[in-house]
């Protein structure tokens, strides 16, 4: 018996160590860009003077669509701006190497230079590395990259991208980008085991998931201490780039300050029961806490086909019976 544990727990160590391999930790947060801007957000501050992110599909470099961002001349009254997945949650491992590239071209001016940024934060998603690298841009694509090896302390990175001349002064000009990866060793907490959930309440069923989203590395609150969008989502992004999963919300409150994306082939899977007349929520309760007051804003959970929501119940803490406030869309499917 003990020679069959022994086996056991070394094939384990095995698939962990095979499944933390390297690979393009872009590849399920559209680095490709054929999901258009999705995952991805231009921003100009303080106040946008006219530059954009658009998707063309006329001037790709890879597949079938690529990103156009236009500057326009900087009028002095720019703190930052450029085009980056900063809120996108890619996962690392600390101490491993990273190596971002992406595939860019310009027109609309001279001397125009990519300045590329590799990031990382920490698990509470404190900035605590950046690299930055300016390249010359021609008006034919060419592949450009930096490597930076993440901090101990790292968990998640991000990818930047910004337009300047050759003395790091902001230009107005047309850079494209296409096939933006960050190549590395993939963590290995993406690993996804089927397994019986325990719930709190009455079942008729036996539930069984893969991630349990108060877990690490996801480590959602559930006493609505804190928003929990960023570990939902994350784990939502993780599920569907392993070809789908259930994600259990064991019992509980989770805040919600933003909303999500439901993947497809993911469901999400609470601890729940008929409430009772007179009695309070019971089980698994999701409250969102944005949009209130904007009727037309993003749906708290915009599903995909092929997903699923079961056992849970969601809540407005802000809404009142007695002075009714518009909200976005619950779900939209
Ligand atoms: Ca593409």
């Amino acid at each position: 018996m003990k020679t069959i544990s022994t086996l056991i727990i070394i094939l384990l160590i095995g698939l962990s160590d095979l499944l933390a391999q390297n690979g393009n930790l872009l590849d399920p947060f559209n680095g490709d860009f054929e999901d258009g801007l999705d995952r991805w957000r231009f921003f100009e501050v303080p106040a946008n003077i006219g530059s954009r992110a658009e998707v063309v599909t006329s001037d790709a470099a890879q597949g079938g669509k690529a990103v156009k961002i236009v500057f326009v001349p900087d009028d002095g009254s720019v703190a930052d701006r450029g085009f980056d997945n900063f809120d996108t949650n890619v996962p690392v491992i600390g101490g491993e190497n990273y190596t971002a590239s992406v595939q860019a071209k310009a027109s609309g001016g001279a001397n125009l230079h990519l300045w590329m940024t590799l990031g990382y934060f920490d698990h509470d998603r404190n900035v605590i590395d950046e690299i930055s690298t300016g390249f010359p841009l021609s008006g034919s694509y060419q592949t450009f990259s930096l490597q930076r090896e993440a901090p101990a302390a790292a968990a998640i990175c991000w990818i930047a991208f910004r337009l300047f001349d050759g003395n790091n002064n902001r230009i107005g000009g047309t850079l494209f980008l296409d096939d933006a990866r960050i190549t590395g060793k993939r963590p290995a907490q993406i690993v996804l085991v089927p397994r019986v959930m325990a719930t709190r309440l009455p079942s008729d069923d036996v539930p069984i998931a893969s991630i349990d989203i108060t877990e690490a590395p996801f480590g959602a609150k559930s006493d609505g201490s804190a928003d929990a969008a960023t570990a939902l989502q994350t784990a939502i992004d993780f599920a569907a780039a392993s070809g789908g999963a259930v994600i259990f919300i064991p019992a509980g409150r989770y805040r919600f300050d933003g909303g999500l994306l439901l993947r497809e082939k993911v469901i999400l899977r609470g601890d729940w029961q008929n409430p009772a007349a007179g009695s309070s929520e019971k089980g698994t309760v999701l409250m969102p806490y944005g949009g209130q007051g904007d009727a037309s804003g993003q749906p708290f959970i915009r599903m995909e086909r092929g997903s699923g929501i079961k056992n849970m119940t969601i809540w407005y803490p802000n809404q009142r019976a007695s002075s009714v406030s518009p909200y976005p869309w619950t779900i939209q499917c």
